[in-house]
């Protein structure tokens, strides 16, 4: 009846568990679970469901985890608790204001909360199953809009994130694919996973976003970072830094994207690619700075598919829960090939539609143009591009 069907051709499925919906960082933290609710609520509403296969994904195991993560480090988030944590360790309570303690990373942006080891080895989990699915060949694109905490570190917590699900399911994807793309469009640099790869030439780290050290978080990624120095290292030149200035549009990043992406691709030949969708790249959002509208975030979900590799898709930053949830329903409908066919209008009767009244209840509100102009110029475009070209001409030979 909505015309939804399941796309001709290839498998697409949807890794989730709405376990982690019950957990919160905090009253007033920036990270919001219930961008999760609201992303279900527009794909079941729009009924993409059916054109997916659906998976209630199951935590992941310690062992898993470990994989990547210090055996010490998985002990301390299985056992912390609001309650116990500063019996553990005293010093988080007397350190200095706004403190940003050495404790394996805890602190204001990655809080001790109730049920945080539930949180992450269910946000683990799905994106851990997402990648079986693609290496057993049952999916072509799987998807786990709860993964995509690129930041975290193999014995630190960083950026709201505390396991790195990202590289815990690359390193499932390596177990079968000789080599593996990541490209992430978070609006912060995806330091977690391209630390954890930098001396390898078998997974090849693309982050698109803002950047100015000492500023803007994490403060790594300038366009110079391309992997080891060393000429014996296999990571030399398997990472790949675009950085940005504030208010980026559709068509600068469009442009960008495209001339980053396809020459990286045609260089490299992937047989699996990872693409973190962190929606803090949208307008307005509430800790990003660039203008790019769902549309624009969109065009990176349908030009990386258009290579038809093995595609997991994960979720990410997003600060601005109505517009995250907009902006990954619309991805759902591009990796089912429908996004041509929903209503941009947002169906009639939906839970929580009330969340979506402000911009008119639709799927695609201007959210770009008009707060902040485009700082990054034509000649910074340009010049990113060159160094990319000169880049991959060093990794041909
Ligand atoms: O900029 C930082 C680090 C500080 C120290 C800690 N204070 C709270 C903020 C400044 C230097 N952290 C960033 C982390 C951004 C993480 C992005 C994660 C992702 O999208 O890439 C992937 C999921 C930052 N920016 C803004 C905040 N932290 C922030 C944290 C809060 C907050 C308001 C802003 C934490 C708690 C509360 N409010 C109550
Ligand atoms: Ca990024
Ligand atoms: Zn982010």
């Amino acid at each position: 009846a909505n015309g939804i069907t399941r796309p001709k051709g290839y498998r697409v499925s949807w890794h989730y568990n709405p376990s982690v919906e019950n957990h919160h960082f905090g009253q007033t933290h920036p990270m919001k679970p219930w961008r999760l609710t609201l992303t279900k609520s527009l794909v079941l509403s729009y009924g993409m469901h059916t054109a997916m296969d659906c998976y209630v994904s199951r935590p992941a195991t310690r062992e898993e985890i470990a994989a990547f993560h210090k055996d010490e480090y998985v002990d301390f988030l299985s056992v912390a608790t609001p309650q116990n944590i500063y019996e553990m360790y005293p010093e988080l309570a007397t350190g200095p204001q706004g403190f940003s303690s050495h404790i394996f990373g805890v602190g204001d942006d990655c809080p001790i909360f109730d049920g945080l080891y539930a949180f992450c080895s269910n946000y683990a989990g799905a994106s851990i199953d997402a990648a079986r699915k693609l290496c057993n060949k049952q999916s072509d694109i799987a998807i786990n809009w709860s993964g995509g905490l690129h930041h975290a570190k193999k014995a630190e917590a960083s950026g709201f994130c505390y396991v790195n699900d990202i590289v815990l399911a690359v390193l499932q994807l390596l177990r079968h694919h000789p080599r593996v793309l990541y490209v992430d469009i978070d609006v912060h640099h995806g330091d977690g996973v391209e630390q954890a790869f930098w001396s390898t030439d078998r997974v090849m780290c693309v982050s698109f976003h803002k950047y100015d050290k000492e500023v803007f978080f994490p403060g790594t990624g300038p366009l110079e970072s391309t992997g080891p120095i060393h000429p014996d290292n296999p990571g030399k030149n398997y990472t790949i830094n675009v950085p940005l200035s504030d208010g980026i549009d559709d068509e600068t990043y469009d442009y960008l994207f495209r001339s980053v992406v396809e020459p990286t691709i045609k260089t490299y030949h992937p047989t699996a690619i990872v693409l973190q969708c962190g929606a803090d790249s949208l307008g307005h959002d509430r800790l990003g700075c660039f203008n790019l509208n769902i549309r624009g975030h969109g065009n990176c979900v349908s030009f990386v598919k258009s290579f038809q590799i093995p595609l997991l898709v994960v979720g990410g930053g997003g600060y601005t829960p109505r517009n995250v949830a907009r902006a990954w329903a619309h991805e759902t409908s591009i990796c089912i090939g429908a996004d041509r066919t929903l209503n941009p209008q947002l169906p009639e009767y939906m839970p929580h539609r009330e969340a979506f009244r402000k911009e008119g209840f639709t799927l695609f509100p201007n959210l770009g143009g008009w707060r902040r102009e485009n700082t990054n110029s034509k000649q910074d475009v340009e010049k990113i591009i060159r160094h990319v070209r000169d880049q991959l001409a060093e990794i041909r030979t």
